[in-house]
C-alpha cells in the first residue's frame, strides 16, 4: 500500500541532526509537524528554518499529543523513554526517520551494520561505486540523515544502520546487506548481547543477498534471506577467501594484499564485505578490486598523526567499545617496532571490559586511562595508570614512551562523559600532542 506523508499528522521527538533533517522533510512536503527534545536546557544552532513549527522543550504531557498520529524517534532516544511511552499508550505509531525513507525510498540501497567497521565499510562501498562511475551516496549513522537523499537522483544508496534506527524500521528493503560483527556495545539501551544482536538482525529481513562472514554467527541471517555471499579470512573456493597473500574470490586471486590501504586484518574483513555488497548490485569484481587501492581512510580509525622524538601518535578515537580496541591492537600489533602504550577510558556504556586484559598484556606496555569508566579499565588491567584529563594521559604517555614506540588513543569507550563526541575527543588528543611537543 502506497504510504501519503499528507495523510498523517506528526510529532519528532529529539532535535539533533535526524530531528531536524525529518522537520525539514516533512515541512517540504506540506505535512503537518511539531517536535519535543527533553533536554530543557537545548540551544538551536542554524535552525531559524524551524521557528514556524511548535518546539517543546522538556517533558510533553498526553494531551501535547493530541492531534498528532505519528512519533518520529530520534535514534539517541530509548523507545522506552517516558515520553515515547506517553505516546504509545495515546495511540500514535512510533517509527524511526529510517522507516519513514523506507515507506517513501524508490532508489536501490545496500546496508551495512556491525558493532564495528560500519562506517568504514559503508564509506568503501560508495567509494567503490562511485569510482565505477555509479552515483552513489553514504547516509544513515554514517552522518547524513536518510530522508536528506530522497529526491536526489542516484543509481545507489548506502546505508550505515545502527542497531538503534534498525529496531525502529520494518519495512526497508535491501538488494544487499551485511551484520559485519557482533560484540558488547550499547548494553545499557539493548539490556543484553542477545536483545542488541536481534536489533541488528533486523537489517535482514527484506533483504535479497546477504554478505556473510563465514567465521562468525552473529553475521548469519536469521531472517529467511534469497542468496549468501560468503566472505573469511581462510582459503575458500566459494565467495570471498584469503590466499598466497590475495583476496579472492571463488578460489581466485582478485586484490593482492598489500594494494589495500588500510592495515589489519579486521579491515581485509571490512574490504571483503565492501566487495560482497558490491556483488549484490551487479558490479564487476576486478573493477571493484582495483577501486579499493585508492580509498581513503576515514578520520579518527587507527590514522598517525606523525612521529615526534621518535615517538609515533595514532588517533583511534573513534574505537567506542571493546571489540574495536582489541582489533585495533592486533591490527598494529605485527608492525610495531617498539612498544604501544594506550589512553584509554571513557563511557563504557554497561560492556565487560574483562576481554581487554589478555590483549594488553600480550601487546601493551601501559596504559593511561580516563573518564567515567577509567577505573573498571584499572580493576581488569591493574597496570593502568588513572588520569583525569586528555592533556595529563598525553603528558604521562610522552613520558614513557621512547624511541620507535607508538602512542594510540584508542579508548574503548564512549566519549560522551567528557567531550561532545569522539571527534572532540581526538582533537583534546591532538592539541596535547602538540602542546606537550612545544613546551
Ligand atoms: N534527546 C532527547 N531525549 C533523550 C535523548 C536525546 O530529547 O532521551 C535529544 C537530545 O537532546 C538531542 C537529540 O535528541 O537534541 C539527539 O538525537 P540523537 O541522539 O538521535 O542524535 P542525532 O544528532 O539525531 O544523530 C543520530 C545518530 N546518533 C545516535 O544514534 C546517538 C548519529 O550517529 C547519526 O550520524 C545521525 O543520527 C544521522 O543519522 C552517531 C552515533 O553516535 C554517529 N551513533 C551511535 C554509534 O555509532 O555507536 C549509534
Ligand atoms: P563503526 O562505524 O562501526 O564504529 P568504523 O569503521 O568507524 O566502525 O571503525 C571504528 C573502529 O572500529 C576502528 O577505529 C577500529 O578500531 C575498529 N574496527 C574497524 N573495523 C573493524 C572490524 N571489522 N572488526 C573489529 N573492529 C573494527
Amino acid at each position: 500500500m502506497t504510504y501519503l506523508v499528507s495523510e498523517h499528522r506528526y510529532v519528532v521527538c529529539g532535535l539533533g541532526l535526524t530531528g531536524q533533517a525529518c522537520v525539514r522533510f516533512l515541512l517540504e512536503q506540506n505535512a503537518y509537524v511539531k517536535a519535543f527534545d527533553t533536554r530543557e536546557n537545548l540551544a538551536l544552532k542554524n535552525a531559524d528554518d524551524l521557528a514556524s513549527i511548535g518546539v517543546l522543550l522538556g517533558q510533553p504531557n498526553a494531551s501535547f499529543f493530541d492531534d498528532v498520529d505519528t512519533l518520529i524517534l530520534s535514534p539517541g532516544v530509548s523507545p522506552l523513554a517516558p515520553a515515547v511511552q506517553e505516546a504509545k499508550r495515546c495511540g500514535l505509531e512510533i517509527i524511526g526517520d529510517v522507516e519513514l525513507f523506507a515507506r517513501l525510498n524508490k532508489t536501490p540501497c545496500i546496508g551495512v551494520t556491525g558493532s564495528n567497521g560500519k562506517t568504514t565499510v559503508t564509506l568503501l562501498t560508495t567509494h567503490i561505486l562511485n569510482t565505477l562511475g555509479k552515483k552513489a551516496v553514504a547516509a544513515g549513522n554514517v552522518g547524513k540523515p536518510v530522508l536528506e537523499t530522497l529526491g536526489l537522483e542516484l543509481d545507489v544508496i548506502v546505508l550505515e544502520l545502527s542497531s538503534f534506527q534498525l529496531e525502529m524500521t520494518s519495512s526497508l528493503a535491501l538488494q544487499g546487506a551485511t551484520l559485519l560483527n557482533l560484540s558488547e556495545d550499547h548494553l545499557d539501551r539493548h539490556g543484553s548481547l542477545e536483545g542488541y544482536g536481534i536489533a541488528k538482525q533486523g537489517i535482514f529481513a527484506h533483504c535479497e543477498k546477504a554478505a556473510v562472514w563465514r567465521d562468525h554467527a552473529y553475521s548469519v541471517p536469521q531472517h529467511p534471506v534469497a542468496e549468501h555471499i560468503s566472505y573469511g579470512l581462510t582459503q575458500s573456493n566459494q565467495g570471498f577467501g584469503v590466499s598466497d597473500e590475495n583476496i579472492t574470490y571463488q578460489g581466485k586471486p582478485l586484490l593482492t594484499l598489500s594494494d589495500i590501504p588500510l592495515a589489519g586484518e579486521h579491515n581485509l574483513l571490512n574490504v571483503m564485505a565492501a566487495l560482497a555488497l558490491c556483488e549484490s548490485i551487479g558490479v564487476d569484481l576486478s573493477e571493484a578490486a582495483i577501486a579499493v587501492k585508492s580509498f581513503e581512510t576515514a578520520p579518527h580509525r587507527c590514522v598517525e598523526l606523525g612521529r615526534f622524538n621518535g615517538v609515533r601518535w595514532i588517533d583511534d578515537s573513534k574505537a567506542t567499545n571493546v571489540g574495536a580496541t582489541i582489533a585495533a591492537i592486533e591490527g598494529i600489533a605485527p608492525k610495531l617496532q617498539g612498544q604501544l602504550h594506550l589512553i584509554a577510558g571513557g563511557d563504557a556504556k554497561g560492556a565487560d571490559l574483562s576481554p581487554l586484559a589478555p590483549v594488553f598484556e600480550k601487546h601493551v606496555k601501559s596504559v593511561f586511562a580516563l573518564g567515567k569508566d577509567a577505573h573498571q579499565i584499572a580493576l581488569v588491567f591493574p597496570k593502568t595508570q588513572c588520569v583525569t584529563t586528555m592533556k595529563d594521559a598525553v603528558v604521562a604517555a610522552n613520558n614513557a614512551a621512547v624511541n620507535n614506540d607508538v602512542v594510540m588513543l584508542s579508548p574503548a569507550c564512549a566519549s560522551i562523559d567528557m567531550f561532545n563526541n569522539y571527534i572532540e575527543r581526538a582533537q583534546a588528543f591532538k592539541a596535547a600532542i602538540m602542546e606537550v611537543q612545544n613546551s
